[in-house]
Protein backbone atom coordinates (compact mmCIF):
# COMPACT_ATOMS: atom_id res chain seq x y z
CA UNK A 1 0.00 0.00 0.00
CA UNK A 2 1.01 3.23 -0.94
CA UNK A 3 1.23 5.96 2.09
CA UNK A 4 -1.44 8.16 0.74
CA UNK A 5 -3.51 4.75 0.12
CA UNK A 6 -2.58 3.66 3.68
CA UNK A 7 -3.66 6.94 5.00
CA UNK A 8 -6.60 7.44 3.62
CA UNK A 9 -7.07 3.28 4.24
CA UNK A 10 -6.68 3.85 8.23
CA UNK A 11 -9.08 6.82 8.33
CA UNK A 12 -11.28 5.19 6.73
CA UNK A 13 -11.11 2.30 8.68
CA UNK A 14 -11.19 3.82 12.17
CA UNK A 15 -13.78 5.86 11.14
CA UNK A 16 -15.81 2.84 9.86
CA UNK A 17 -14.71 1.12 13.50
CA UNK A 18 -16.42 4.26 15.20
CA UNK A 19 -19.52 3.93 13.24
CA UNK A 20 -19.80 0.44 12.99
CA UNK A 21 -17.01 -1.20 14.85
CA UNK A 22 -16.57 -2.79 11.51
CA UNK A 23 -12.86 -2.20 9.96
CA UNK A 24 -10.71 -0.98 13.40
CA UNK A 25 -9.06 -4.16 13.74
CA UNK A 26 -7.86 -3.91 10.16
CA UNK A 27 -6.48 -0.57 10.60
CA UNK A 28 -4.54 -1.73 14.06
CA UNK A 29 -2.91 -4.59 12.01
CA UNK A 30 -1.88 -2.05 9.26
CA UNK A 31 -0.95 0.16 11.35
CA UNK A 32 1.81 -1.97 12.50
CA UNK A 33 2.62 -3.44 9.24
CA UNK A 34 0.84 -6.20 7.29
CA UNK A 35 -2.06 -8.59 8.58
CA UNK A 36 -0.80 -11.58 9.73
CA UNK A 37 -3.65 -14.27 9.21
CA UNK A 38 -4.16 -16.85 11.93
CA UNK A 39 -6.20 -19.48 13.05
CA UNK A 40 -9.16 -17.18 13.67
CA UNK A 41 -9.07 -16.29 10.23
CA UNK A 42 -10.78 -17.53 7.07
CA UNK A 43 -10.32 -17.07 3.46
CA UNK A 44 -13.27 -17.49 1.82
CA UNK A 45 -12.72 -18.08 -2.22
CA UNK A 46 -15.93 -17.62 -3.36
CA UNK A 47 -16.95 -19.01 -6.77
CA UNK A 48 -14.38 -18.96 -9.14
CA UNK A 49 -16.13 -21.45 -11.68
CA UNK A 50 -15.81 -21.63 -15.21
CA UNK A 51 -19.15 -20.04 -16.16
CA UNK A 52 -17.67 -17.06 -14.61
CA UNK A 53 -14.18 -16.64 -16.40
CA UNK A 54 -13.62 -15.94 -20.15
CA UNK A 55 -15.58 -18.32 -22.32
CA UNK A 56 -18.24 -19.15 -19.42
CA UNK A 57 -21.61 -18.68 -20.02
CA UNK A 58 -21.65 -15.72 -17.13
CA UNK A 59 -18.26 -14.63 -17.79
CA UNK A 60 -16.73 -11.97 -15.75
CA UNK A 61 -14.14 -9.87 -17.61
CA UNK A 62 -10.68 -10.50 -16.43
CA UNK A 63 -11.70 -13.41 -14.01
CA UNK A 64 -9.54 -15.81 -14.96
CA UNK A 65 -6.42 -13.58 -13.67
CA UNK A 66 -7.05 -14.03 -10.04
CA UNK A 67 -6.72 -17.41 -9.68
CA UNK A 68 -2.76 -17.41 -9.50
CA UNK A 69 -3.40 -14.59 -6.67
CA UNK A 70 -5.83 -15.93 -5.00
CA UNK A 71 -4.02 -19.76 -4.78
CA UNK A 72 -0.93 -17.39 -3.54
CA UNK A 73 -3.27 -16.07 -0.88
CA UNK A 74 -4.67 -19.00 -0.10
CA UNK A 75 -1.33 -20.46 1.17
CA UNK A 76 -0.75 -18.10 4.40
CA UNK A 77 -4.47 -18.90 5.58
CA UNK A 78 -5.06 -22.20 7.52
CA UNK A 79 -8.35 -22.00 7.03
CA UNK A 80 -9.99 -21.68 3.60
CA UNK A 81 -13.76 -22.29 2.63
CA UNK A 82 -14.41 -22.05 -1.26
CA UNK A 83 -18.04 -21.54 -2.52
CA UNK A 84 -19.78 -22.62 -5.66
CA UNK A 85 -22.83 -21.07 -7.39
CA UNK A 86 -24.92 -24.22 -7.82
CA UNK A 87 -28.60 -23.71 -9.87
CA UNK A 88 -30.61 -26.42 -11.00
CA UNK A 89 -31.37 -26.20 -14.35
CA UNK A 90 -34.53 -24.37 -14.46
CA UNK A 91 -33.28 -21.85 -11.15
CA UNK A 92 -35.53 -18.89 -10.96
CA UNK A 93 -32.45 -16.58 -11.39
CA UNK A 94 -32.35 -17.52 -15.39
CA UNK A 95 -33.78 -15.05 -18.15
CA UNK A 96 -34.53 -18.32 -19.99
CA UNK A 97 -37.00 -19.32 -17.12
CA UNK A 98 -39.26 -16.10 -17.36
CA UNK A 99 -41.22 -15.62 -20.54
CA UNK A 100 -39.86 -12.65 -22.81
CA UNK A 101 -37.18 -11.56 -20.40
CA UNK A 102 -33.93 -11.26 -21.46
CA UNK A 103 -30.78 -11.53 -19.16
CA UNK A 104 -29.74 -8.56 -17.31
CA UNK A 105 -33.57 -7.39 -17.60
CA UNK A 106 -34.94 -7.60 -13.75
CA UNK A 107 -38.37 -9.12 -12.34
CA UNK A 108 -39.68 -8.96 -8.71
CA UNK A 109 -39.94 -12.14 -7.04
CA UNK A 110 -41.51 -12.65 -3.32
CA UNK A 111 -38.22 -11.96 -1.83
CA UNK A 112 -37.48 -8.36 -3.50
CA UNK A 113 -35.83 -7.52 -7.61
CA UNK A 114 -33.87 -10.37 -9.21
CA UNK A 115 -31.52 -9.49 -11.65
CA UNK A 116 -31.98 -12.18 -14.84
CA UNK A 117 -28.70 -13.88 -15.51
CA UNK A 118 -27.95 -16.32 -18.59
CA UNK A 119 -27.93 -19.84 -17.38
CA UNK A 120 -25.20 -20.04 -15.20
CA UNK A 121 -23.41 -23.30 -12.74
CA UNK A 122 -25.75 -25.77 -13.41
CA UNK A 123 -25.28 -28.49 -11.33
CA UNK A 124 -23.19 -31.31 -12.03
CA UNK A 125 -22.25 -29.45 -15.36
CA UNK A 126 -19.00 -28.04 -16.38
CA UNK A 127 -19.57 -25.00 -16.09
CA UNK A 128 -19.96 -25.03 -12.46
CA UNK A 129 -17.02 -26.79 -12.25
CA UNK A 130 -13.83 -24.69 -10.24
CA UNK A 131 -12.07 -22.95 -12.77
CA UNK A 132 -8.99 -24.49 -14.50
CA UNK A 133 -5.16 -23.82 -12.05
CA UNK A 134 -7.40 -23.28 -8.62
CA UNK A 135 -5.10 -25.28 -6.59
CA UNK A 136 -6.78 -24.88 -2.57
CA UNK A 137 -5.41 -28.66 -1.34
CA UNK A 138 -6.10 -27.44 2.13
CA UNK A 139 -9.75 -25.97 1.78
CA UNK A 140 -11.78 -27.28 4.44
CA UNK A 141 -15.40 -26.82 3.02
CA UNK A 142 -16.98 -26.34 -0.05
CA UNK A 143 -20.22 -24.39 0.22
CA UNK A 144 -22.50 -24.63 -2.56
CA UNK A 145 -25.09 -22.00 -2.93
CA UNK A 146 -28.36 -21.12 -4.79
CA UNK A 147 -29.61 -24.74 -4.85
CA UNK A 148 -33.43 -24.18 -3.98
CA UNK A 149 -34.95 -23.61 -7.38
CA UNK A 150 -37.39 -20.37 -6.34
CA UNK A 151 -34.55 -18.21 -4.20
CA UNK A 152 -31.31 -16.97 -5.29
CA UNK A 153 -28.07 -17.30 -3.24
CA UNK A 154 -25.45 -14.53 -3.90
CA UNK A 155 -24.10 -14.39 -0.37
CA UNK A 156 -22.84 -17.56 1.27
CA UNK A 157 -24.07 -16.40 4.45
CA UNK A 158 -28.43 -16.28 3.33
CA UNK A 159 -30.13 -16.55 0.56
CA UNK A 160 -31.64 -13.88 -1.11
CA UNK A 161 -35.28 -14.18 0.78
CA UNK A 162 -32.60 -13.33 3.59
CA UNK A 163 -33.91 -16.20 6.10
CA UNK A 164 -32.16 -19.43 4.81
CA UNK A 165 -29.21 -19.85 6.16
CA UNK A 166 -26.31 -21.89 4.35
CA UNK A 167 -24.93 -22.96 7.50
CA UNK A 168 -21.32 -21.56 6.71
CA UNK A 169 -22.42 -18.97 10.32
CA UNK A 170 -22.67 -22.24 12.17
CA UNK A 171 -19.57 -23.99 10.84
CA UNK A 172 -17.34 -20.99 10.92
CA UNK A 173 -18.52 -19.92 14.57
CA UNK A 174 -18.30 -23.31 15.77
CA UNK A 175 -14.50 -23.44 14.71
CA UNK A 176 -14.16 -20.33 16.47
CA UNK A 177 -13.35 -17.72 13.36
CA UNK A 178 -13.58 -14.17 13.64
CA UNK A 179 -12.79 -12.89 10.97
CA UNK A 180 -13.24 -13.21 7.02
CA UNK A 181 -11.09 -12.15 4.02
CA UNK A 182 -12.85 -12.36 0.39
CA UNK A 183 -12.19 -12.29 -3.01
CA UNK A 184 -13.50 -14.21 -6.08
CA UNK A 185 -16.14 -13.69 -8.38
CA UNK A 186 -17.72 -11.15 -8.53
CA UNK A 187 -16.80 -8.44 -6.61
CA UNK A 188 -20.37 -6.12 -6.91
CA UNK A 189 -22.67 -10.00 -6.57
CA UNK A 190 -21.70 -12.79 -4.73
CA UNK A 191 -18.45 -11.41 -3.31
CA UNK A 192 -20.12 -7.76 -1.93
CA UNK A 193 -23.06 -9.97 -0.38
CA UNK A 194 -21.24 -12.54 1.29
CA UNK A 195 -18.51 -9.68 2.96
CA UNK A 196 -21.73 -7.69 4.23
CA UNK A 197 -23.58 -10.95 5.43
CA UNK A 198 -20.18 -11.86 7.09
CA UNK A 199 -20.99 -8.63 8.94
CA UNK A 200 -23.88 -9.06 9.52
CA UNK A 201 -23.02 -12.37 11.11
CA UNK A 202 -21.17 -10.86 13.54
CA UNK A 203 -17.66 -11.53 11.91
CA UNK A 204 -15.44 -9.12 10.99
CA UNK A 205 -14.89 -8.80 7.06
CA UNK A 206 -12.43 -7.50 4.59
CA UNK A 207 -12.48 -7.52 1.06
CA UNK A 208 -9.31 -8.23 -1.03
CA UNK A 209 -9.54 -6.27 -4.34
CA UNK A 210 -7.27 -6.62 -6.95
CA UNK A 211 -8.33 -10.63 -6.02
CA UNK A 212 -11.62 -9.99 -7.32
CA UNK A 213 -13.23 -9.14 -10.39
CA UNK A 214 -17.11 -7.38 -10.83
CA UNK A 215 -19.74 -7.45 -13.43
CA UNK A 216 -20.39 -4.02 -12.66
CA UNK A 217 -23.92 -4.05 -14.18
CA UNK A 218 -25.10 -0.89 -16.00
CA UNK A 219 -21.15 0.56 -15.71
CA UNK A 220 -22.05 1.81 -11.96
CA UNK A 221 -22.43 -1.21 -9.90
CA UNK A 222 -19.17 -2.06 -8.87
CA UNK A 223 -18.54 1.68 -7.30
CA UNK A 224 -22.11 1.53 -5.78
CA UNK A 225 -21.17 -2.50 -4.02
CA UNK A 226 -17.84 -0.79 -2.56
CA UNK A 227 -20.03 1.99 -1.44
CA UNK A 228 -22.56 0.08 0.29
CA UNK A 229 -19.63 -2.72 1.49
CA UNK A 230 -17.49 0.08 3.62
CA UNK A 231 -20.85 1.56 4.73
CA UNK A 232 -21.53 -2.30 6.29
CA UNK A 233 -18.08 -1.72 8.38
CA UNK A 234 -16.19 -4.07 5.44
CA UNK A 235 -12.70 -3.58 4.82
CA UNK A 236 -11.30 -2.80 1.00
CA UNK A 237 -7.56 -4.45 0.98
CA UNK A 238 -5.23 -5.35 -1.31
CA UNK A 239 -3.20 -8.89 -1.58
CA UNK A 240 -0.11 -6.52 -0.92
CA UNK A 241 -1.19 -5.74 2.78
CA UNK A 242 -1.09 -9.34 4.30
CA UNK A 243 2.04 -11.06 5.20
C1 LIG B 1 -22.99 -14.48 -9.35
C2 LIG B 1 -24.61 -13.57 -10.69
C3 LIG B 1 -25.35 -14.72 -10.62
C4 LIG B 1 -21.67 -14.30 -8.66
C5 LIG B 1 -23.71 -15.64 -9.25
O1 LIG B 1 -21.00 -15.32 -8.36
O2 LIG B 1 -21.28 -13.15 -8.39
N1 LIG B 1 -23.45 -13.44 -10.04
N2 LIG B 1 -24.89 -15.75 -9.90
ZN1 LIG C 1 -25.93 -17.59 -9.90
Amino acid sequence: MSGIDRRSFLKFASGAALATGGAGHLAEALAQGKITPGPKDVFIVVDVQKCFIPGGSLAVEKGDEIVPLINAIAKKFENVVMTQDWHTADHVSFASQHEGKKPFETVQLAYGTQVLWPDHCVQGTEGAEFAPGLDIPHATLVIRKGYHRDVDSYSTFLEADKKTPTGLTGYLKARGIKRAYLAGLATDFCVGWSAIDARAAGFKAAVIEDACRGINLGGTGLEAAWKEMVAKGVGRIQSTDLA
